[in-house]
């Protein structure tokens, strides 16, 4: 079907809940359970063409996480049309998408890989991105990223657990190492940490929605957490002024000084599970 801007979006429904993805980026857009406020946030500012990542959701981050000289900020993943290669529907109930990048040119510059991206939905979100490396003699280095987007119902009710003790990268601090020190992590400004080392599963407690998010993930050793704060609101063209109010990112992946280096004909699998429960 038809999303916003006319990019082609896929809508799964199941008896728990709805999601739409867009091919653009492979980009999870929405997840809804029935009875529950929408899961992810998407920007009422959001751009959705095919030159810009959508703001909102949970872009698809890879090969590279973060802004590199002259090719732009967070990999070019999430500003290509996947292919879907196969819709798979389970006797359980979940439905399985399985999404695979195209080659591109961008990609000339490494060792040759696959990227499949794996979307389970049921009464939560299941996603694997797998990355192969089909050398057979050259290490593939990158970055990978799930760049989720949650929405809550006020950053100033939101607390963040899991991550106690953990080192970080403060990139509000030029990247100073500090290690975390609260068992629940309060927003009332900019954040934008790279947790390191950390393969926890964070719990976002979130009062106003009486919710609770949990996300768990596998194959990820860094957990990126960011709220732009007003200033930067202000600044992003694709993102309200207000916004900073009703979101939170909490992202796994491997970044910085954790990316992945794999060995020719190697694979690797980043799994990360969204799921919620009543506060
Ligand atoms: O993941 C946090 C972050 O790296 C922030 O520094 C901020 O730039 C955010 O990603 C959004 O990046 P984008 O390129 O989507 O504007």
């Amino acid at each position: 079907m038809d999303g916003r801007g006319e990019l082609p979006m896929l809508e799964v429904i199941t008896a728990w809940s709805t999601v739409g993805i867009y091919l653009h980026g492979a980009h999870v857009a929405h997840f809804q359970k029935r009875d529950e406020p929408p899961l992810l946030f998407l920007s009422q500012c959001s751009r959705f063409d095919q030159d810009h990542p959508i703001r909102g959701g949970i872009p698809v981050i890879f090969p590279w996480f973060g802004h590199r000289e002259g090719m732009g900020q967070h990999g070019f993943a999430r500003v290509k049309t996947w292919e879907v290669k196969e819709v798979v529907p389970a006797a359980d109930g979940s439905v399985s998408v399985k999404f695979c990048l195209p080659e591109s040119p961008e990609a000339s510059s490494y060792p040759p890989f696959t990227v499949d991206y794996v979307v389970t939905v049921s009464d939560s979100l299941h996603l694997e991105l797998i990355v192969h490396n089909l050398s057979k003699d050259e290490a593939l280095t990158f970055e990978d990223c799930l760049h989720t987007y949650f929405e809550v119902g006020d950053i100033s009710a939101v607390t963040i657990s899991g991550l106690k003790g953990v080192k970080y990268l403060d990139k509000v601090a030029n990247f100073a190492e500090r290690a975390e020190t609260k068992d629940a992590i309060a927003i009332s400004s900019e954040v934008d940490r790279v947790y390191i080392n950390t393969l926890a599963p964070v719990e976002i407690r979130d009062s106003k929605l009486g919710r609770k998010i949990l996300v768990e993930k596998s194959g990820s050793n860094s957990t990126v957490v960011w709220n732009p704060g007003i200033t930067k609101a202000q600044q992003m063209p694709d993102f309200g002024n207000d916004e900073y109010q009703r979101m939170v990112c909490v992202e796994s992946g491997n970044v910085g000084p954790q990316a992945v280096k794999l060995a020719p004909g190697g694979t690797s699998n980043l799994k990360v599970k969204l799921s919620t429960e009543p506060m």
